[in-house]
């Protein structure tokens, strides 16, 4: 039988708990802000919700900015404790829909896929019929909404559910995938980076449907084997990875002392990269991938200071810890002006590797 995929993907999810919770801001602008340790000043945007998104606020614009764009808007600060506690609740409605316990997987804190292939035995009327009760439980229990997209595999059910939202649902057969997909920009290729989004477009590759139907060959010798091959079957529609709970461990971290307490870049950069290099190797060690990268400094008067990136989804390159990990770093370098004592790396958000190959290892 071939399969059904649900994706259900929360709406402006920290921003709607907000709102849930106090109900006075029911009509207005909401903008949830993560403040650095700098305060009100330095902090970025994590999510706002609709009305506040047509005054164009986005995800990681700093909240000054949002500020200006929007003076009547309301602040709040992040409480990821407590959207934690929210998403735990709706992720065991979902999975309470799922085929079995193990056929659902949470990609992110408010994402999650599901298969419901036996279900729905392949009718994609019932499929809707699951998606639809889905909606409406989450709705009356937990008092927030999602978006829902259903597909004969993840990464299209993936690209429906943001094909309608707020609140939507968006049903697409195996027949219709390939005209579902082929009129959008490559970028909204779920998987496609900006690098890659301008490669293809100095290839004159724009649109979905350019892609699926660029030589394989043109595709393998641009971008190699996996990518090219990943690239080619992506844009039409196939994706034959398993809806698959990974489970979260742990997490592996190295700290070091400096020789001595300093400020040198050399110095600094040199024990980073050694530190890089262990944890990379505790994490192939243990074939795991991790989702965020978090850096930590101790400071000549014993202060510890930490900066943590998510990533936008699971790897376990050495390239992109060394990239994430640096740039925080440097952060850490322009904000302060004390020495520092030690500095450690910690990756976290672990999840098995499945062996089989996700979109994202190419
Ligand atoms: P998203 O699902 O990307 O966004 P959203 O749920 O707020 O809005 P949408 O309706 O478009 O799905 O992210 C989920 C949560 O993750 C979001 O509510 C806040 C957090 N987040 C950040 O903290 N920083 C970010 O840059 C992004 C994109 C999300
Ligand atoms: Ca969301």
């Amino acid at each position: 039988m071939e399969r059904v995929i649900i994706h259900v993907d929360m709406d402006y999810f920290y921003a709607a708990i907000e709102e849930r919770e106090d109900p006075s801001l029911k009509g207005k602008a909401v903008v949830v802000c993560m403040y650095s340790n700098r305060g009100e000043s330095g902090g970025a945007v994590s999510t706002s919700n609709y009305i506040a998104r047509e005054a164009g606020i986005r995800s990681a614009m700093p909240c000054k900015l949002a500020r200006s764009k929007n003076p009547d808007a309301v602040f709040l600060p992040v409480r990821k404790p407590f959207y934690e506690e929210v998403s735990a609740k709706v992720m065991e409605i979902l999975r309470s829909n799922a085929d079995s316990e193990e056929a659902f997987e949470k990609i992110s804190i408010d994402e999650a896929f599901l298969d419901i292939t036996e279900s729905c035995k392949g009718d994609y009327e019932l499929a809707e019929e699951i998606g639809l009760r889905i909606k409406e439980e989450v709705k009356s229990r937990e008092k927030i909404t999602c978006s829902v997209g259903i597909g004969p595999n993840k990464l299209i059910a993936k690209m429906a559910s943001s094909f309608r939202k707020p609140d939507g649902i968006t049903v697409i057969k195996p027949e219709d995938a390939q005209g579902f997909l082929k009129p959008m920009p490559v970028k909204k290729l779920w998987g496609i980076g900006k690098v890659t989004e301008d490669k293809l477009s100095e290839m004159g590759i724009r649109t979905i449907e350019d892609l699926a139907s660029y030589d394989a060959m043109e595709l393998i010798s641009v971008f190699g084997k996996n990518k090219g091959t990943w690239l080619k079957q992506a844009a039409s529609g196939v994706d034959e990875t398993p809806v698959k709970e990974r489970t979260a461990t742990d997490q592996i971290g190295r700290m070091a002392s400096l020789k001595h307490d300093s400020r040198n870049e050399n110095m600094i950069f040199s024990l980073l990269n050694e530190l890089i290099d262990d944890v990379i190797s505790k994490v192939k060690t243990r074939k795991v991938s991790f989702r965020s990268v978090t850096v930590t400094v101790i400071f000549s008067n014993f202060k510890t200071s930490t900066k943590s990136r998510t990533l936008s989804h699971v790897v376990d390159d050495r390239g992109i810890l060394s990239e994430n990990a640096k740039e925080l770093m440097k952060q850490f370098l322009e904000e302060s002006e004390m020495n520092f004592r030690r500095i450690g790396i910690r990756v976290d958000n672990l999840q098995e590797n499945t062996g089989q190959k996700s979109l994202f290892d190419f």
